[in-house]
Parts: structure tokens; sequence; C-alpha cells
């Protein structure tokens, strides 16, 4: 009889049973203090009900009982507050060695595309027991990824990434919904989340694949003719984008920040926007001449050459940090020294 009438969904994910915790938490507390009141509702009124005769006399507050009652509800809401807190930051916070998978919504599709290049519309195939960490855009409207049985929401917004993570526990078919009103088929923009066994997995992932999403873009960089200026030397007149990825990043107006997916993105689209220090506004936008999935494909691709190595990763990381920094300013010096060595001869045979 219970297994017919659920109360929640499935609990899928490793995430869930925390989320279902704190909520049982927020339900009984919630729930008692309700109870507690219809409860003094009913006693004061029969208590302190009208009698002929006596008259209502007035009764001076009691401090005693007013720090208890602030006391007491506050380190409740601490509590909650503080758990509230690591769920939260357990869900924001994707494992580094995540799986990645692209997500492009569309009014009124999911598009996904797997690191090694398989593509799914409104389904994603995910391996049991592995973390998954979704890099989300649209290319539209708002949408949100949500998949209730793995206890995660995602806004997916146009122009930028944002991202998701879960690992699945059970392998199983599970619904997956845009939670965000998108317009007139929003309610049909669903979808499947299928979990399956590694073995299973691997299987589907052999079948009809179109080659790594890294490989794609690697080609989509040759067409576009990036690599004539993002050369793999020091003499490009854009930054050499080896070993980037995940590194902070000085710019011409002084910030730094860190060449993050969101970061890579933006300089495709708005190149002028972040400038590195030390090289020329020199670069086109993109912005409508390559399609979300393409810039997926650009991003896989930059990180690829970035983190090409993953067992090295950490003593990479540390040890070229400052002077990969450091090659691109000096590049950029040299290719604006080049430029005005260049310019001389030029006005020279001129004259
Ligand atoms: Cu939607």
């Amino acid at each position: 009889m219970l297994n017919n009438f659920p109360l929640w969904p499935e609990q899928a994910s490793t995430l869930a049973a925390h989320v279902d915790a704190l909520y049982i938490f927020l339900l009984i507390v919630t729930g008692m203090m309700a109870l507690l009141v219809f409860v003094l509702i009913i006693f004061f009124a029969a208590r302190y009900r009208h009698r002929p005769g006596v008259r209502a006399e007035q009764i001076e507050g009691s401090n005693a009982l007013e720090i208890v009652w602030s006391t007491i509800p506050f380190l409740i809401f601490m509590v909650i507050f503080a758990w509230g807190a690591v769920v939260y930051f357990k869900e924001r916070t994707p494992p580094a060695d995540a799986t990645e998978v692209y997500v492009v919504a569309k009014q009124w599709m999911w598009k996904v595309e797997h690191a090694e290049g398989q593509r799914e519309i409104n389904e994603l195939h995910v391996p049991v027991g592995r973390d998954v960490k979704l890099i989300m855009t649209s290319q539209d409207v708002i949408h949100s990824f949500y998949i209730p049985a793995f206890r995660i929401k995602q806004d997916v917004l146009p122009g930028r990434y944002t991202v998701e993570w879960f690992r699945a526990t059970k392998p199983g078919v599970y619904h997956l919904f845009c939670a965000e009103y998108c317009g007139t088929q929003h309610s049909g923009m669903v979808g499947s989340i299928i979990v399956q066994e590694p073995a299973q997995y691997e299987a589907w992932m052999n079948g009809g694949s179109t080659g790594p999403l890294s490989a794609t873009g690697e080609k989509i960089f040759a067409e576009l003719g990036c690599a004539t200026c993002h050369r793999t030397d020091t003499q490009g007149r854009g930054p050499n984008l080896q070993g980037v990825f995940g590194k902070p990043v000085q710019l011409e107006d002084g910030r730094t920040v860190t060449a993050d997916e969101n970061y890579l993105r933006e300089c495709i689209l708005d190149p002028g926007a972040k400038r590195v220090k030390g090289f020329q506004p020199i670069m086109p936008t993109f912005q409508g001449l390559v399609t979300e999935e393409q810039v997926n494909a650009l991003v896989a691709y930059i990180k690829s050459i970035s983190l090409s190595k993953p067992a090295d990763g950490a003593r990479t990381n540390a040890g070229l940090a400052a002077p990969d920094d450091s090659d691109r300013i000096d590049a950029g010096a040299k290719i604006q020294a080049q430029a005005q060595s260049n310019a001389q001869p030029k006005r020279s045979q001129v004259q």
C-alpha cells in the first residue's frame, strides 16, 4: 500500500539522503511548533474563558519567559542554518575528478554532449557510482535542470555556464524536468536520466560516437583560425592557451581572474571584456558565429590541452602556475616590441 503512495521521490543519489534528512527535520520542527500553538490556543481558551463575576487582571511581563522563548528558537534556527549550509556546499561543490557532461537547453529540449563525443536529446546516460558534473547553458531563455530522484535542481541561463553534480547510487530511469517556466511547451520539456551499471554504460558509450568533444573543439579551433594567434610558442598575437585552464590570469585592467569555463566562454564571445595583460584588443567576437555546442567543444578543447595529464595535475598546477603567467606576459611584451620594430623598417621602406 505505502509503495503505491510514495511521499517523496526515490533516493537515487548520494545527496538525496542528506536533503531528505534536513527536510524531515524541518517538517518535525515546524509540525511541533504548529501543534504547540494549537494546543496552547485550546488550553488558554478553556483556562481563561469568561466567567460571570470574574474580572480580567493585568499580568506583568516575565523576563525569564522571554529569554527562554527567544533563545530556544534562535538555537533551532542556527541548527537549520548550519545544517542547510553544509548540505548546500556539498551540493554546490563538484568533486574535482567528476566526469564532465555539457548540457545545452533550448525551447523545448535538453541537448546533452559527453566528453567522449556521445550526443543525446532529452536523455542522459550515466554510470552508477561515478561523480558526474553537468556544465550547462541555454541558447534562449532561462530553464532549470531538475532531477527529483537526485534532489538536485539548477537554473540554466543564457550567456553563461552553471554547474550541478551528482553521484547516482541505483541503476534505473529517473525523471528529468525543466523547473523554470520557459514558454508554451515548458511542461513538455522533460527527459530521462538513465543510470546504468558501469559495463552497460561502457557498451552504450562505445556505440556511435562522433569522437571526443575536445577533438571536435580542436577541429573548430583550426577552422576558425584561432591557432594563428593562439600559438603554442611565445610568438602568438594571442595568449598561448596551453596550461591556461584553472590557472589565475592577470588582466589588462589589473584584476586577476581564474580561467574557468565561464571565463573561456566569455573570452570567445566577448573578448574585450577581460583582456589578458600584455595583449592587444585584436580578437574579434565570435558571438553569433559559433553555436552553444561549438563553444562547449572549444572550452572542452582548451581544457584538454591544460589537463592532459590528470595524474600530474597537482604538480603541474603548483609548479607551473607562476612561470606560465610570466611567460604569457613576457610574450605580450615581446609582441609589443616586435610590433614596434616591425613598424620601424616598414616606415623606412616607404620613405
Ligand atoms: Cu525549460
